[in-house]
């Protein structure tokens, strides 16, 4: 019998599907997948099938609308990129990375300052600065700041939470939904970064759509962009970068850089400007090594 599904979770060459009719079924993947180098991610549609006897396969993947690498998973309509306000503080190179990366794949974009509750004044200052162009939200898993907007972003949608392990990824999700009873974690005392909580994407269906909690990361490969796409990424630099003198400018040192008077105008701060000149080396250096 043959049925249709979405891919919850993975361990290991199984994966659990839940079917249309409400059902979760562990289904094996078809040998083939990997001799085609196809990894089926969570938040895959896909087609099953139960033989007689033994596992259910994993016969088919459909088409994605879009496929993250770092977190592994497919579909996702809505990106939660989650900041903390107090501990670990924020690695806000990680964000901007995970915005162009949503961006790229036209992937919609929410960012979430978590602990407000214990919220330091330079972190609050400094996210409201640097993300005047995003759709920002502060919240508490503690106290319930922010959860009912949340909420609404999430209603309809398949959400993926994103960001730094400890900031509260699986607490807010727990928040929103207490029955999910996610496991949550310290941060390590030395180093007062998180340990890694979560292991696993996992995908819960709420809200008329889903919310996918996924392991903290530390590590994140840009992918190549040119210049063109990279302009595309800062919604500060609309309107702006068409204006520099040179076309093909990189907004470094060139002459009459219509991106760097935005910092002047005080348009654009002078850190999300400092991460786009790293981003940009960053991608120098994928592209240098590309056939190393
Ligand atoms: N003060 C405060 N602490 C919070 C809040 N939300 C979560 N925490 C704490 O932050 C720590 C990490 O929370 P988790 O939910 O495990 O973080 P995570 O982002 O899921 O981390 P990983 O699964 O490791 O990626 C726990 O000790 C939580 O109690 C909050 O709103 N305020
Ligand atoms: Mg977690
Ligand atoms: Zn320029």
């Amino acid at each position: 019998m043959r049925m249709h599904g979405r891919i919850i979770r993975g361990i290991a060459g199984f994966y659990d599907v839940l079917l249309d009719n409400g059902d979760t079924l562990t289904c094996k993947a078809r040998g083939r997948f990997r001799n085609e180098g196809v990894t089926p991610l969570v938040g895959d549609l896909v087609e099953v099938s139960v033989p007689e006897t033994g596992y259910a396969s994993l016969d088919d993947i459909l088409p994605r609308s879009n496929a993250l690498l770092r977190p592994p998973v497919a579909n996702i309509d809505l990106l939660v990129i989650v900041l903390s306000a107090s501990v670990p503080k924020p690695d806000w190179l990680l964000a901007d990375k995970l915005l162009i990366q949503a961006h790229t794949l036209g992937i919609e974009q929410l960012i979430v300052l978590n602990k407000i509750d214990s919220a330091k004044q330079e972190i609050s200052d400094q996210f409201h600065a640097d993300y005047t162009s995003y759709r920002t939200l502060l919240a508490s898993s503690r106290t319930g700041a922010g959860l009912d907007d949340l909420k609404q972003a999430l209603t309809g949608r398949i959400s993926c939470f994103a960001g730094q392990s400890a900031v509260g990824k699986s607490s807010l999700l727990n928040a929103l939904f207490p029955e999910l009873d996610l496991a949550t974690g310290e941060l390590a005392k030395k180093t007062a970064r998180g340990k890694h909580t979560t292991r696993q994407a996992q995908l819960w269906p709420y809200l008329g759509g889903a919310v996918l909690d996924t392991p903290g990361f530390s590590l994140f490969e840009l992918s190549e962009l040119d210049q063109d796409a990279l302009n595309g990424c800062w919604p500060e630099f609309q309107g702006a970068y068409e204006r520099c003198r040179f076309s093909g400018c990189r907004h470094i040192a060139e002459p009459d850089c219509a991106v760097k008077d935005l910092i002047k105008d005080g348009k654009l701060t002078n850190t999300r400007y400092s991460r786009y000149i790293e981003i940009q080396a960053e991608i120098d250096q994928i592209k240098k090594h590309r056939y190393d």
